[in-house]
């Protein structure tokens, strides 16, 4: 039984991966050094902190904590005047329908992102009145593959893990669902996504009735 279905935000409703790629490459080449789209790739689905220590590490660079807070909001003021432009084409093909039916067949719908962000980025595109509750970086403590992001929104909701499916494109988003015990769809390539229960590249042409056959199984 579906009771809920719990969408991550960046990859799976919108790209932002592309805004977040200019503003930390930015930052980067003000530091010194190159940052390319494969080490953006080491960023998807992680906390915009963890995301700094990844991209110090990767140009070799130390600095004290209240440098590394005031690089992260820089980051984040760019990265913001970004999103602050979004319009509702940005949302993903599929994604809107999909969302629509679920909710015209009595399932809830929770947003669970690691983004901040969040809140902003759905009222850009026009999307927060299809989603129940949102579950996002301003409300949880630990990062994915942690599962408290996704329990937080079962609770919120008040459906029981095993009848929450995640809808998920970074693989430590997938281990957070798994680690919740939810089903998990991964939005991209089933060679990245393999410890999801069902992989598709997108919500193009996918229904509800194919969730539940392809679900079944599992
Ligand atoms: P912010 P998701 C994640 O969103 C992004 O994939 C990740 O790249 C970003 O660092 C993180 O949000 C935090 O974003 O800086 O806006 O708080 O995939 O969990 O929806
Ligand atoms: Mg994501």
């Amino acid at each position: 039984m579906i009771g809920a279905c719990i969408f991550d935000l960046d990859g799976v409703v919108v790209d932002t991966a592309k805004y977040h790629f200019i503003a930390w490459k930015a930052l980067a080449k003000e530091l010194g050094f190159d940052f390319t789209l494969e080490d953006n790739e080491r960023l998807k689905g992680v906390s915009r902190t963890q995301s700094l220590e990844i991209l110090l590490e990767i140009g070799g660079k130390q600095f004290p904590e209240h440098e590394k807070l005031a690089m992260a909001k820089k980051k984040n003021t760019l990265y913001v005047s970004f999103i602050e432009k979004m319009t509702p084409d940005e949302t993903l093909p599929g994604v809107e329908k999909f969302l629509r039916e679920l909710r015209s067949n009595g399932i809830k719908t929770a947003l669970g992102s690691a983004s901040k962000n969040a809140p902003m980025i759905l009222e850009r595109i026009r999307l927060t009145e299809l989603f129940d509750i949102i579950v996002d970086g301003n409300s949880i403590t630990e990062a994915k593959p942690n599962p408290e992001v996704f329990l937080k929104g079962a609770e919120r909701l008040g459906v029981l893990p095993e009848n929450c499916v995640v809808f998920e494109d970074a693989i430590a988003g997938v281990e957070a669902a798994r680690n919740a015990k939810m089903l998990c769809v991964g939005i991209g390539e089933p060679e990245t996504l393999g410890l999801a229960n069902l992989v598709i590249p997108g919500f193009e042409g996918f229904t509800l009735e194919q969730l539940f056959v392809e679900l079944r199984t599992v």
